[in-house]
């Protein structure tokens, strides 16, 4: 959504607190308009770039985000060995992420002739739309992507200030709910066409789903004033209760709100047959209102994959209530942060290491393997932004192992329209219009291109073939984790062993700028591996799978594997 909480990058959530007088509803209503009024002034419209705010620290844990961690997952590593005869949300090769409007126009006609249709202007509709995604298919089909999540869909309220709801997270809600399909995306008809196209192509689709506020002016907000929270508390005193970015903050807590919403949800599931939900914002809704009312109201309707947001890179502390309710994952903006560190800013892999350690510790790995990791998305600046003024040589370098990391590590890997390029940039160029050379393979190679690092052609190509391998071997999306070596202050390089059934594979990411050779890591008194891992491991003969590096080997010697990598390089080692 727009003008968030930035806490992992040093900026407020851009709401300026503002106090309302302790008076009737209408007066926080003319007050929260001027409270707008002022957020506009500022700039900061739910967009959440263009402004500037002194940094603050990260986020205290939410207060019920201190409970003990739940007893790692027992029977995850049984439940591996016999993979379903359907295919698993955990089997998603690769979920792409599209903020629709800035993709592709498959139709001018819809892209309106007010001011809110301005394709120069970053806060403005762009005119991509349903139909664009559907002509630009054969793209996300190359690519090898089987998983789409797209922005939010609801109709949008009108221009404020600079901007209008291109990103969809201001929807024109009512009480009823006309249940109206945003027209500059093509409105109702086209997603339903865009579903359908999608379904016979093997590609599922991701709802973005907002309970946590409507947008500003919203109707609901005139026909049910007294559904909001009065917008006194800031996000720091309450982070539920506060207006984020200004903008009119449902009850949850209240009934009427909390029935409103489950039913909206569920007309909505019920009317457009989407795979799975990511649900916006949620450190904002209280992880009960998830819990008790709407997680079961829309299983009910369908088994969805549910995947919430929580935009906070301090830790898992702020996770346990969310996956608890019974979310299957949250997006891992900790293991983010740990990648930037690593592959974008020079830092060792043991923070990676770490935060992929940690998950499994704290929430299974059955759980695990069913959240989603990312590089970045629309909220954040791209990944490679964080290694601006470094080589560039080294930039891709370090970018190549963050995408064979993605792809390799238990969860879901989340692609943001032109990660497969190596996009860079902050906002506004984070969300850029998707270039028509990304769509054509003669075009896309060469370097030098405008706002990316490295050779698209070749970013590209990778990625497809990391897809591909994720594909091809279950013991990467089915396969338990176990850690074989980190750097620990060492040569930094970082080995893992993942195994389902009849597959495995040693996975091995090697940062540093020296050639290793001949490490050993033991294999026979590692407490993380099962008896059948070690039985799999211990003679086995190797297959490198992934072919993107050269120059590596692996090998067992008396009871230890032992790698040989040079510098800065990732190999994914098939045990034959
Ligand atoms: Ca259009
Ligand atoms: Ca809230």
């Amino acid at each position: 959504m727009g003008c968030r909480e930035r806490e992992p990058y040093g900026r407020a959530d851009g709401r300026p607190h503002v106090r309302s007088p302790r008076s009737a509803w209408r007066l926080a209503v003319s007050r929260r308009l001027r409270l707008l009024a002022l957020a506009i002034v500022i700039g900061c419209t739910g967009d959440e770039a263009g402004f500037e705010l002194p940094p603050v620290p990260p986020s205290a844990p939410a207060e019920d985000g201190g409970d003990p961690p739940p007893e790692p997952d027992e029977d995850a590593g049984e439940d591996a060995t016999t993979p379903p005869s359907t295919p698993g949300w955990e089997d998603t090769a690769a979920l792409y992420f599209v903020l629709t409007d800035r993709f592709a126009n498959g139709d001018p006609a819809n892209d309106g002739e007010d001011e809110c249709f301005d394709p120069a202007h970053p806060r403005r509709y762009h005119g991509g739309d349903f139909a664009g995604l559907r002509a630009r298919a054969g793209y996300l089909e190359e690519l090898g992507v089987d998983a789409v999540w797209i922005t939010p869909v609801q109709r949008q309220v009108g221009r404020i200030g600079e901007g209008c709801g291109y990103h969809g997270y201001w929807a024109d809600l009512d009480d009823p709910d006309d249940g109206a399909i945003e027209p500059r995306l093509g409105g109702a008809a086209a997603l339903d066409a865009l579903l359908e196209d999608f379904h016979g192509r093997g590609i599922r689709v991701v709802a973005d789903l907002v309970v946590n506020h409507v947008g500003y002016g919203a109707r609901l907000t005139r026909t049910r004033p007294g559904w909001f929270h009065d917008g006194r508390t800031s996000c720091q005193d309450d982070p539920r209760r506060c207006s984020l970015a200004g903008l009119p903050d449902l009850a949850q807590e209240r009934e009427e709100v909390a029935a409103y919403l489950d039913a909206y949800s569920a007309r909505f599931v019920r009317r457009f047959p989407f795979d799975g939900v990511r649900m916006d914002t949620v450190k904002h809704v209280p992880a009960s209102y998830f819990a008790e009312r709407w997680i079961p109201t829309v299983r009910a309707e369908r088994d969805l994959w549910l995947v919430g947001e929580l935009l906070d890179g301090s830790g898992y502390d702020p996770f346990v209530p969310y996956v608890e309710a019974g979310f299957d994952g949250l997006f891992d903006f900790p293991l983010h942060g740990a990648m930037l560190d690593a592959f974008a800013r020079g830092g060792s892999l043991n923070g990676v290491a770490s935060r992929v350690q940690e998950y499994v510790d704290r929430f299974g790995i059955a759980a695990a393997r069913r959240k989603s990791q990312l590089l970045d998305n629309h909220d954040v600046p791209r990944f490679l932004q964080a290694s601006e003024g470094r080589p560039e040589a080294e930039r891709v370098a370090g970018y190549r192992l963050a995408l064979a990391t993605l792809f390799t590590v238990p969860g879901i890997p989340q692609l943001y329209y032109g990660d497969e390029l190596g996009f860079t940039g902050e906002w506004p160029e984070n969300r850029r219009d998707m270039p028509a050379w990304a769509f054509d393979p003669e075009a896309r190679g060469g370097a030098g291109r405008e706002g990316v690092v490295g050779d698209p052609g070749e970013t590209f190509a990778l990625t497809r073939e990391l897809i591909a391998l994720r594909r091809a071997l279950p013991a990467l999306r089915r396969g338990g984790y176990a850690e074989l070596w980190r750097p620990n202050g060492g040569a930094d390089v970082w080995v893992f062993f993942r195994s389902v059934g009849e597959s495995h594979v040693v996975v091995a990411i090697h940062g540093g700028e020296e050639a290793v050779s001949g490490l050993p890591m033991p294999v026979a008194t590692n407490p993380g591996l099962s008896e059948s891992d070690r039985a799999a491991l211990e003679g086995a003969r190797f297959r490198e799978a992934l072919g993107a590096w050269e120059g590596g080997e692996a090998r067992v010697e008396g009871g230890e594997l032992v790698v040989d990598m040079p510098p800065q390089s990732a190999f994914v080692w098939v045990v034959e």
